[in-house]
């Protein structure tokens, strides 16, 4: 039996082991023990969501609900912010088989004819264009449409989606296409900024703003192609955004690279002849997916392309948005977007027009042309 005496000591020591952990806690690390403990048991909580989060990233649509349809606007409403309060970082991208347009816009109530949008409670403070030069890429469309749609509205741009679609078989010219999309994009509203973009590239994080800057911008700086990494210096393909005074000051992009190659290199170089810089977002913001394919029938490598690079200095001014000749064939304002389809002609010019139902073969997707909603046929676009 222990006697009255060994229990106080037993007490005291007790007490002593208390006193020591209390003054061992109280020292400047305790708040950072303490974190650190917190921080473990946060960990076992929501370990698995977070690290998907890190890694996948959130669901382009997540929280859009939250723009409301119901609401009418008024006439005179508040800026949007500066900084969209939707907006959060890394987004999830996959290609799931079975997607339909009709979904798309199902999951777009807020978008009008002809791809528009514009944020329902705010005015925005950006008037975008998105220019897609395209032709039997339906597929890599719909997957982008699915994507952009709420990316841009995720930013709450006032904008516009344009599909610059090349009638014909004859060898694509991605530039010149461009040259088509910034003319016919501008004469329906004076948009800010114009976006160049590559159909088959999804952005994967919405801080990677459709918004122009004091230069010319290459936003597609890190694509999964090239390993999230800028290939070269000088790169300017994929994705990029002008204002319209950027665009002139540099006589828009050449019309005379047909096929596959060298008008991206072009375009960079042009951006420097014109006295301009290029601006690019950070390897972590400007990322892209791009979905895969192999080269295009009608869109061999460009063989003369190195030829023609070493002369940009010289034939910029002649050849540009100042001498851009075509035919628009069709113009359609759809669901999620407008489509221009267009005859650009060949090295020789717009000479022989064959018959436009021949021109303009209705493409996989793409609903027939609607006469309520179309402009007159034939335009004719020397530009001056
Ligand atoms: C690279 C560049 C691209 C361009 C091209 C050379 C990237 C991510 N992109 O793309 O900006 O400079 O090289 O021309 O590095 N297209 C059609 N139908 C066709 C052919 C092309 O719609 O039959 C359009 C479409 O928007 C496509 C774009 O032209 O995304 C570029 O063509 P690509 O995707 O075949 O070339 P790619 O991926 O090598
Ligand atoms: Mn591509």
């Amino acid at each position: 039996m222990p006697n009255l005496q060994s229990k106080w000591r037993f007490l005291m020591m007790v007490l002593g082991v208390q006193l020591i952990v209390m003054a061992l806690l109280s020292r400047e690390g305790y708040q950072k023990r303490v974190t650190y403990f917190f921080r473990i048991f946060r960990r076992t909580d929501t370990g698995v969501g977070a690290s998907m989060q890190n890694h996948t990233g959130r669901d382009v649509y997540a929280n859009l609900s939250l723009l409301s349809k119901s609401q009418t606007r008024e006439e005179s409403m508040p800026y949007c912010p500066k900084k969209s309060p939707l907006v959060g970082g890394p987004l999830r991208v996959t290609f799931p088989s079975g997607l339909t347009l009709v979904q798309v816009e199902r999951k777009n109530p807020l978008v009008v004819r002809g791809g528009r949008y514009r944020p329902p409670n705010c005015e925005s403070l950006h008037h975008t264009a998105i220019i897609i030069p395209h032709r039997n890429r339906e597929h890599h469309l719909k997957f982008l449409l699915y994507y952009l749609h709420p990316f841009l509205q995720r930013q709450q741009l006032n904008y516009g989606i344009y599909i610059i679609h090349q009638a014909g078989n004859y060898t694509f010219n991605r530039a010149k296409l461009m040259n088509v999309g910034f003319r016919e994009a501008m004469r329906e509203e004076d948009w800010d900024c114009l976006f160049f973009h590559d159909v088959d590239l999804i952005p994967e994080d919405d801080r990677n703003t459709y918004t122009c800057d004091a230069h010319p911008k290459h936003a597609a700086i890190a694509m999964d192609k090239f390993g999230y990494k800028l290939p070269y210096k000088m790169y300017f393909g994929g994705v990029s955004a002008l204002t319209p005074l950027q665009y002139l000051k540099m006589n828009g992009f050449p019309n005379n690279y047909w096929g596959w190659g060298g008008e991206d290199d072009d375009i960079g170089i042009r951006v420097s002849l014109g006295g301009m810089l290029i601006t690019r977002p950070s390897l972590n913001v400007g990322r892209y997916k791009m979905i895969k394919h192999k080269l295009d029938k009608g869109n061999e490598v460009n063989p003369r392309r190195f030829n023609m690079l070493a002369k940009t200095r010289h034939t910029w001014k002649e050849d540009g948005m100042n001498t851009v000749e075509y035919e628009v064939l069709s113009r359609e304002y759809l669901p999620l977007y407008t489509n221009i389809t267009v005859n650009i002609g060949t090295e020789k010019g717009l000479l022989s027009l064959p018959p436009k139902t021949q021109m303009a073969p209705p493409a996989n997707g793409m609903p027939k042309k609607d006469a309520k909603t179309s402009l007159p046929d034939t335009e004719h676009h020397p530009l001056s």
